[in-house]
C-alpha cells in the first residue's frame, strides 16, 4: 500500500524560486461542472514505476493550497515517460469533486535533488501500538466544547481517524470524511452493528476549534449520536495520533502549513486496538466487514 505522505516545501534551492518568479503565475479557473484547473510548478522528487504518479515539491498554489511535497496521480500513465527525478516541472492539476490529478506534466529545466532535511516527525520516538493493545487514554475536547477522555468511549467499538478541516485535496481528509459519512449511513441500516461510534480527531486545533468542527460536522451531515468531533492539546493529539502511525509535521514558520499522513483504526468496546488501515486505499466496505467480528465476537 502507497504511504500518502505529504512534506512542506519550505527553503526551496534559490534557483527553483528564480524559475518560479519568472515563469507565468498561477492561473485557476472554474467550470459549471466544479472542475478546477489550477497551474503547478515545482520539481519531481519521484515517479511510480508504473507511472502513474508523480512526488513533486512544488510552489504555493495561490487560493488552493500552500507549498507542499505531495504525491500526485496523472491522467495517463505516458504523460510520465520523459519525466525524471530532478526535472523541474510545469503541470496543470485539475480537481474535480472527488478526485485531483494532473493532466499536463512539461518539463521545463532540472535542479539536483535536495537531500531530505532531517525533519523530526511526531511519530518519533513514540511506540506504534499493536493489535491487542489497550489505547492509551488522552484528553481531547469535543466539537460542543466538551472535555472527553479517550476512554470515555469504551463500551463502544470505534472507527477513529484523524482529520483537518482545511485539507485541500479531495483524494486525502475529505476522503475520510466522505468514507465516514458511508459508514455512518451504513450503520444507521444495519442492526446487527448497533454500537459502533465514529471519532474524527482534527491535528490542526488552531483552526479547528469546537465551533469549526461542529460546523463541519453539520456539513458533512453527521449524526454527533453515532459521530464524535475532537480536538484539543496539540502536542497531545500529536502523541496519541503517533501511536496509530500517524506522522503530523508543521512548518515552523507557519504552524498552519500541515504535512501528514493518513492512518484510520478500529478500537474495540474494551478500549483495545483491532486494526489501523493506512493511507486512502481502504474502503467504507472493508471496514464494514471488518467491524462484524469486533462487535460480535465468536
Ligand atoms: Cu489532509
Amino acid at each position: 500500500m502507497r504511504s500518502l505522505t505529504l512534506f512542506c516545501a519550505r527553503g526551496l534551492p534559490s534557483r527553483l524560486v528564480l524559475v518560479f518568479c519568472s515563469a507565468i503565475l498561477l492561473s485557476a479557473c472554474g467550470t459549471p461542472s466544479g472542475r478546477r484547473a489550477y497551474t503547478l510548478q515545482g520539481q519531481v522528487l519521484a515517479v511510480a514505476p508504473n507511472h502513474e504518479e508523480a512526488t513533486i515539491k512544488h510552489e504555493d498554489i495561490k487560493g488552493f493550497m500552500p507549498a507542499m511535497t505531495m504525491p500526485y496521480k496523472v491522467k495517463e500513465a505516458k504523460l510520465l515517460d520523459n519525466i525524471a527525478p530532478g526535472d523541474l516541472v510545469n503541470a496543470t492539476l485539475v480537481v474535480v469533486s472527488n478526485d485531483a490529478y494532473l493532466t499536463e506534466v512539461k518539463k521545463v529545466g532540472s535542479a539536483p535533488l535536495e537531500k531530505p532535511a532531517a525533519s523530526p516527525t511526531a511519530s518519533s520516538g513514540f511506540e506504534l501500538l499493536k493489535a491487542g493493545e489497550a489505547v492509551p487514554d488522552a484528553s481531547f475536547v469535543d466539537q460542543d466544547g466538551k472535555k472527553v477522555g479517550f476512554s470515555a468511549f469504551k463500551g463502544s467499538t470505534l472507527v477513529v481517524t484523524f482529520i483537518y478541516t482545511r485539507c485541500p485535496l479531495p483524494t486525502f481528509c475529505p476522503l475520510m470524511d466522505r468514507h465516514f459519512v458511508t459508514i455512518q449511513n451504513s450503520l444507521k441500516n444495519d442492526p446487527s452493528l448497533t454500537n459502533v461510534h465514529l471519532v474524527s480527531i482534527s491535528f490542526d486545533p488552531i483552526t479547528d476549534t469546537p465551533p469549526v468542527l461542529k460546523k463541519h460536522a453539520r456539513t458533512l451531515d453527521a449524526d454527533l449520536q453515532r459521530w464524535t468531533f475532537l480536538t484539543g492539546d496539540r502536542d497531545d493529539i500529536d502523541q496519541f495520533a503517533a501511536r496509530f502511525g500517524m506522522s503530523v509535521t508543521r512548518a515552523q514558520n507557519n504552524p498552519l502549513d500541515i504535512t501528514h499522513t493518513l492512518r484510520t483504526a478500529i478500537v474495540d468496546a474494551d478500549g483495545k486496538l483491532v486494526k489501523v488501515y493506512t493511507g486512502n486505499e481502504w474502503t467504507p466496505e472493508k471496514v464494514l466487514m471488518d467491524l462484524k467480528p469486533v462487535v460480535h465476537p465468536s
